[in-house]
């Protein structure tokens, strides 16, 4: 029985377009430079928030008005695999995300739940053989629980952090059962909530051991995908250890970890850091680190992670010119890490989300392609930092210099000559380049 009898598989109409169940500019076999637009963008549907969110919050309970809700228990569980992939045909996206609580009822031990995810799993198998659906990472839920209080692999209690470990080996298992492309790491409850009863050097350390016994699995099952770690700098934690994108890469480098993790920029997380997504997404990409982007947006006037679907161009433009200069994202890709407003509580509003969601960054990719054709930033940055192409300043990056060359070239130095920023106009440039792309028929 379908969950959406009332909406038809969502095609590309173009800008002009007043059908609300119509992308406007996300032309999946359209070109962008040599790949298409479906090649390039690697949309994925987040499991836990199209098909498990109630909509609840803080204040209030759940408002999510969802057709596979009359069934509970494994019966729910496959109603939400069938709808699921109803939603992605329709949809058109071809990839998707899931912690294993989102797929299956946890039993009443680890021996039943993980009997609960053998048979959602080889249900989803099936209706992965039948359409052109894949999965771009999975994860476990290591924090909802009530023995996570105080952490998984950085819990106090050992037996927690066995636990935590059985859950991983059963993800990875899955992760090669299903031909993930990649394997996510959600730091959850792996931080604190103050110093005066915490181990920080302990805890640190029995992450990263973790995470080399992970390691160490996924190479005996011969698992292949990209083992990633999403950073997130606060929530549920007040102080989460994998802070930020240079704070987990400390933590790869300093525990010999670097070469076998790449990491997940989150929109979200990112502004939650006091970063912008650009600033998250560039240090990682220019430290050979951007692997795959949970694709979201916080509100400005809020302080928490609200991971609302992306509707900023001016966001979507930046993030799309990070991930075209990575060289694309695969095997990762663009996640809707994102969740429809409490308000928005029709099963039709998720179709529109994630339309909105997917025409953005169809939009951000335009134009950072025509931005980076046209070296338009590249031009501005060249230009700015031409004083390190010859004379001292070239004697510096080629490290051909010392403080005593550099204080006698100061000393004679008899005026210092610098140039404006022009950033109003190079914002100017940005917003014309957004106008002529959307303004395109
Ligand atoms: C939490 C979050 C998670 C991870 C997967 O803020 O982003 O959904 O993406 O555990
Ligand atoms: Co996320």
């Amino acid at each position: 029985m379908s969950s959406f009898p009332n909406i038809k598989k969502i095609r590309y109409e173009g800008p002009e377009s007043s059908n609300p169940f119509a992308f406007k500019h996300y032309n999946p076999e359209e070109k962008v430079g040599s790949q298409t637009m479906e090649e390039i963008l690697r949309f994925s549907v987040a499991y836990w928030h199209t098909f498990t969110e109630d909509l609840s919050d803080p204040f209030g309970s759940g408002t999510a008005l969802r057709p596979w809700d009359r069934y509970q228990g494994l019966d729910l569980a496959k109603a939400r695999v069938e709808a699921a992939f109803e939603f992605f045909e329709k949809l058109g996206v071809r990839y998707f995300c899931f912690h294993d609580v989102d797929i299956a009822p946890e039993g009443s031990n680890l021996r039943e739940t993980n009997q609960n995810l053998d048979i959602i799993v080889s249900m989803i198998k099936d209706y992965m053989k039948d359409s052109k659906v894949k999965l771009l990472w999975n994860t476990v839920n290591n924090f909802t629980h009530p023995r996570f209080v105080h952490g998984a692999a950085s819990s106090n209690q050992a037996d927690v952090f066995a636990y935590a470990a059985a859950k991983v080996k059963k993800g990875l298992e899955i992760a090669k059962e299903l031909e993930a492309e990649n394997y996510v790491f959600w730091g959850g409850r792996e931080g604190y909530e103050t110093l005066l009863n915490t181990d920080m050097k302990l805890e640190l350390d029995n992450l990263a051991r973790f995470f080399r016994m992970a390691v160490d699995y996924a190479k005996e099952i011969g698992f292949e995908g990209q083992l990633l770690l999403e950073p997130k700098p606060k929530e549920p934690t007040t102080h989460q250890y994998d802070f930020d994108a240079a704070s987990c890469y400390a933590f790869l480098q300093h525990y010999d970890l670097q070469d076998d993790f790449k990491l997940n920029i989150e929109a979200n997380h990112a502004t939650l850091a006091g970063h912008t997504f650009e600033h998250e997404l560039r240090y990682a990409r220019i430290h050979g680190l951007l692997g795959s982007v949970d694709a979201n947006q916080g509100h400005p006037l809020l302080g928490w992670d609200t991971d609302e679907f992306p509707s900023d161009l001016y966001a979507t433009t930046l993030a799309m010119y990070e991930i075209l200069k990575n060289g694309g994202l695969k095997p990762g890709g663009l996640n809707f890490d994102a969740k429809v407003r409490r308000g928005s509580f029709e099963p039709d509003d998720l179709f529109l989300a994630h339309i909105v969601g997917m025409d953005s960054f169809a939009v951000g990719l335009k134009v950072a392609q025509k931005l980076i054709e046209d070296q338009v930033l590249d031009g501005w940055i060249e230009k700015r930092y031409e004083s390190y192409r010859d004379g001292i300043g070239k004697a510096i990056v080629e490290g051909k210099t010392d403080f005593h060359k550099l204080e006698e070239y100061a000393l004679g130095l008899s005026e210092i000559r610098n140039e404006s920023g022009r950033l109003e106009q190079i914002k100017a440039t940005i917003n014309q380049y957004l106008l002529n792309v959307v303004a395109r028929k």
